[in-house]
């Protein structure tokens, strides 16, 4: 069994591209755990990663990662959101102004789905009142902003104000992931939470709504 795991995650970071969603679909047939499979294909992107920060893997080669991800998670996400979908309230997921990353975030919003969120997935690059009118469109308990890049971190802080402004700040929890993101960034900006991976953001928004 375990053999599939470890299978897809090489594919991954190997950018064996084509062979990504069929490893994913012979993982599922073998009766692997799809929490387990998303895992694996998120521990081969963070491969990529180091292959890139080493000067193995250039830009080109993440873009590509990238879509071998999307391929993956197309045939994994039918089975993760089997479950009771949006029973824990509503959840508005983006990744802020000036950051198109959205691989991780991705990752984030289907295990939040998968574990019982309905998650209003908003992209990249979004601007902080687009997040004050979902919130407010979905009656959302918590709020998800993914930023990579630390020139775009302002863009958290821009979030919190424009739902303290909206009068919304007192009824809604922020968590923040993603490369750049710290305890301390976290504090400085004012937000309730901090999540190093798709594992942890369900632990964090579990806890923030008492599940
Ligand atoms: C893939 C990638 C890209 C791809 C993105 C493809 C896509 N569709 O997302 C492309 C090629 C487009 C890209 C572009 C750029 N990139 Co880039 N990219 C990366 C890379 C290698 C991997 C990111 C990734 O997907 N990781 C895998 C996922 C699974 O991990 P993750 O994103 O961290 O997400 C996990 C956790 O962080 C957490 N999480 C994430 N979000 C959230 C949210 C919440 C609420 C919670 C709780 C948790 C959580 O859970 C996720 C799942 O486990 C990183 C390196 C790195 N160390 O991160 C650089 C990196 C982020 N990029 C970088 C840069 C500089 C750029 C560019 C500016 C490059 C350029 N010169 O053009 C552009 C910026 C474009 C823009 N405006 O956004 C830098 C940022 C440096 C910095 N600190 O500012 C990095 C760190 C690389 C480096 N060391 O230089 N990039």
């Amino acid at each position: 069994m375990g053999d599939y795991l470890e299978k897809v995650k090489r594919a991954v970071t190997d950018l064996d591209l084509d062979a990504i969603a069929p490893l994913v679909r012979d993982a599922l047939d073998s009766g692997e755990d799809p929490n387990a499979i998303l895992q694996s294909m998120c521990a081969g992107m963070v491969g990529v990663g180091e292959l890139f920060e080493s000067g193995e893997y250039f830009l080109a080669d993440l873009v590509l990662a990238g879509e071998g991800m999307k391929e993956g998670l197309e045939v994994l996400e039918p089975r993760l959101q089997a479950g009771s979908m949006g029973v824990k309230g509503a959840v508005v997921l983006c990744t802020v102004k000036g950051d198109v990353h959205d691989i991780g975030k991705n990752l984030v919003g289907t295990m939040l789905s998968s574990t019982g969120y309905e998650v209003i997935d908003l992209g990249t690059d979004v601007p902080e009142d687009k997040v004050v009118e979902a919130v407010r469109a979905n009656n959302a308990v918590a709020v998800g902003l993914s930023v990579l890049l630390t020139p775009m971190v302002e863009s958290i802080g821009a979030v919190v104000r424009a739902l303290e402004a909206a009068g919304l700040r007192d009824q809604i929890k922020i968590a923040i992931g993603g490369a750049c993101t710290t305890d301390e960034l976290a504090r400085r900006m004012g937000v309730d939470a901090v999540g190093r991976d798709a594992v942890e953001a369900v632990r964090i928004f579990d806890g923030f709504v008492g599940a």
